[in-house]
């Protein structure tokens, strides 16, 4: 079926939504039994990189070049880190810092977003430290006092650490109070559900399996439509002097 060319994926200058019938596999070197599909890199002006790893059983992940973030969406994946082993399960995810070694697989087919990025060092504090955890066992931020849009921080957040990985959940009907507008840039994974994404001037449906890339500064803004909540993985690059500093 080949729709004509027809796709809701759309690229502009300052946001991308990548929906999964417009999806390629890559191999990246050092994995085996994986497929990735890069959804964001520098090569569109990000500062960061985002991708969705499909792990065959027995797969196994790279060294990461940067700091490594890891959600788990489909699965199990094993995480050796020194003489631990973690097995994070759905929802489950991890942080690693800069030059972690470590080692990633999965014995049965599983899947995973990841999120690398340059640490970016901001003056003579503590270096950031390995978090590992599971999204259910985050508690709720209802989003400027409004409880049907309710945020849960995945992250640490303090000084050591330069970007934010929360999920946000939309009761339906449920929408952003305000249009906005920030240097932060954003990568975004819908989970669950949908509704209207407006990004720069225009509006796009979306549902779970999209991608979104948002530029920094790209007006954004968010409605949950249908019967059931919207959901989604939420990158920002945070607490950093826009100078690097
Ligand atoms: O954290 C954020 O900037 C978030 N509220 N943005 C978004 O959902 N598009
Ligand atoms: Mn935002």
């Amino acid at each position: 079926m080949h729709h004509l060319g027809a796709t809701r994926s759309s690229l502009k200058r300052d946001h991308l939504l990548q929906t999964p019938d417009t999806f390629v596999r890559t191999p990246l070197p050092g994995a085996s039994g994986v497929e990735f599909v890069v959804h964001v890199a520098p090569q569109m002006g990000a500062a960061f990189t985002q991708f969705t790893a499909e792990f065959s059983p027995g797969g196994v992940l790279g060294p990461a070049p940067a700091q490594r973030f890891l959600f788990v969406l489909q699965g199990e994946l094993i995480l050796e880190l020194g003489a631990e082993t973690y097995r994070l399960s759905e929802d489950g995810y991890a942080y690693l810092p800069q030059g972690t070694a470590h080692t990633v697989r999965a014995e049965n087919s599983a899947r995973a977003a990841i999120i690398e990025k340059a640490y970016v060092h901001a003056g003579h504090g503590e270096p950031p430290q390995v978090v590992i955890g599971n999204e259910r066992d985050k508690s709720d931020l209802p989003l400027m006092g409004d409880s049907s849009l309710r945020v849960r921080a995945l992250m640490e957040d303090g000084p050591a650490y330069d970007f934010a990985v929360n999920t946000m959940t939309y009761d339906p009907g449920a929408a952003l109070s305000m249009v906005e507008i920030h240097v932060m840039e954003h990568g975004l994974l819908m989970l669950e559900g949908g509704g209207i994404y407006k990004l720069s001037d225009s509006w796009y449906p979306v549902e779970a399996g999209d991608f979104i890339w948002m530029a920094p500064y790209c007006p954004q803004w968010f409605g949950a439509l249908g019967k059931r909540p919207a959901k989604y993985l939420i990158y920002k690059d945070w607490r950093r002097h826009p100078l690097g500093a």
